[in-house]
């Protein structure tokens, strides 16, 4: 039998489509989570799915579920999806071919007229890019038991907005209780947002796995004062603490290569005046490993060099840990669907841990899970130039589809341990 195929030159125009939703000049996107453009892209993705016969539901932290019924729907449904939130500078790409490419499997079993066993699924994810709000992953985290709803509604953002506020404003603060909705099984499917699979010339990722994270805030106080006739000897300057702390950050994630990354992606100095020594500086840090026990090393490291620096330079530390996930392993079962997917097709794959983090990353932790990668071009994302190709982004959706029907037609709630391809 032919292997089955989505249509991708659908799914392509539906990317650009949404694309357009937040375009910023250099060919990407400015969508920040639960903003008006969030809320029309949303709308966009609801009402294409309203048009695929889809049932559509909202949690109470405005995660979507768009439900294609199948033949049994009392049975938990297969579950795809990722987000539509993008950085400020975000591409076209990052989440929304996940969402999208759900979308394109429930459309292709329309026109394919297929009825499965369970009923299938494409959901968008709220804040998955912890930009506007923080930390990152928050719908997929409260919908995994990760954080409470209380504490998923109050996050604010640097307006004092809180999550829950915003999610009123534009019309999803729904009413479907959170966690409730048990999945068979989920996949997403998402562009690799690194150099690997184009460099070595693949075009399916298989992830096995994903690497751990911890996000830290850290504030330093020290005294505001003037540039010109304060001594250097006696300033307390919280600017140039935090460009120590920079560099030191730096260190850690070289010393401890060649996994680690470690970054400073945010710093905001007060009062931020050409004539005022800085009294007091707020800056991120952004640690990863895939290896948790080295990840904790890392921690270890921050923490004694903030206070050692602090110190010297006569400042005050408030350094907090404000997000953290350990590796995560994907479930064998799923992976081994994807990989059968990949294989019936023939395309060209490797095995791959994942760099960024994921809401299948939170998913794992309540159903068996697996995510498909496909190239970027030059590895690039978080960056308006973000770009892939359409036989790339086809070739997902392709094995995305064999997925879902795999695990659409397993009726046993029992996962095989691996799952072999469609018969
Ligand atoms: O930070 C990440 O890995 C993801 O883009 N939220
Ligand atoms: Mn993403
Ligand atoms: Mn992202």
């Amino acid at each position: 039998m032919a292997e089955l195929k989505i249509n991708g030159e659908r799914l392509w125009a539906s990317l650009m489509e949404m694309g357009k939703i937040g375009a910023t000049p250099k060919g990407g996107v400015c969508r920040l989570t639960l903003t008006d453009l969030d809320r029309q892209g949303r709308d966009l993705f609801v009402r294409w799915c309203e048009e695929a016969g889809c049932m559509v539901k909202v949690d109470q932290m405005g995660n979507i579920f768009a439900r294609r019924p199948g033949k049994n729907n009392a049975l938990p449904p297969v579950g795809t999806g990722s987000h539509l939130d993008s950085q400020p500078t975000g591409g076209r790409f990052d989440g929304v071919y996940g969402v999208l490419a759900g979308l394109e499997v429930l459309r292709t079993l329309n026109d394919l007229g297929i009825e499965t066993e369970r009923p299938v699924e494409a959901s968008v994810w709220t804040n998955e890019e912890g930009s506007r709000f923080a930390p990152a992953m928050i719908g997929s985290g409260v919908y995994a038991g990760v954080f409470s709803l209380a504490y998923g509604h109050s996050r604010t953002d640097p307006a004092g907005k809180t999550i829950g506020e915003e999610l009123a404003r534009i019309g999803y603060l729904g009413n479907e209780p959170m966690g409730n909705r048990p999945v068979h099984a989920f996949f997403e499917t998402h562009i690799e947002q690194g150099p690997i699979l184009e460099a070595e010339g693949q075009t399916i990722g298989i992830v096995t796995d994903a690497q751990g994270q911890r996000w830290y805030e850290l504030t330093l106080t020290g005294q505001e004062s003037h540039a010109g006739p304060t001594p250097m000897p006696v300033r307390r300057d919280a600017l140039l603490g935090a460009a120590r702390v920079i560099e030191f950050v730096n260190e850690i994630g070289l010393a401890h290569a060649p996994n680690a990354v470690a970054t400073v992606g945010m710093i905001n100095a007060y009062p931020n005046s050409r004539n005022v020594i800085p009294g007091s500086c707020f800056l991120t840090v952004d640690f990863r490993n895939p290896d948790d026990a080295d990840l904790k090393r890392m921690d270890a490291e921050l923490k004694a060099g903030v206070a050692r620096i602090a110190e010297q330079s006569r400042l005050e530390a408030d350094l907090k840990q404000i997000f953290r996930y350990d590796c995560v392993h994907f479930n064998e079962s799923c992976v081994g669907v994807v990989r059968a997917g990949a294989k019936k097709h023939g395309y060209v794959t490797r095995d791959i841990v994942s760099g960024a983090g994921h809401d299948a990353c939170y998913m794992s932790q309540v159903t068996p899970t697996a995510m498909i990668f496909v190239p970027c071009i030059g590895g690039i994302s978080h960056n308006e130039i973000e770009d892939a190709r359409p036989e790339w982004i086809e070739a997902g959706g392709n094995v995305l589809l064999h997925a879902m029907l795999t695990k659409a037609n397993e009726v046993s709630e029992v996962q095989p341990a691996a799952a072999t391809a469609l018969a």
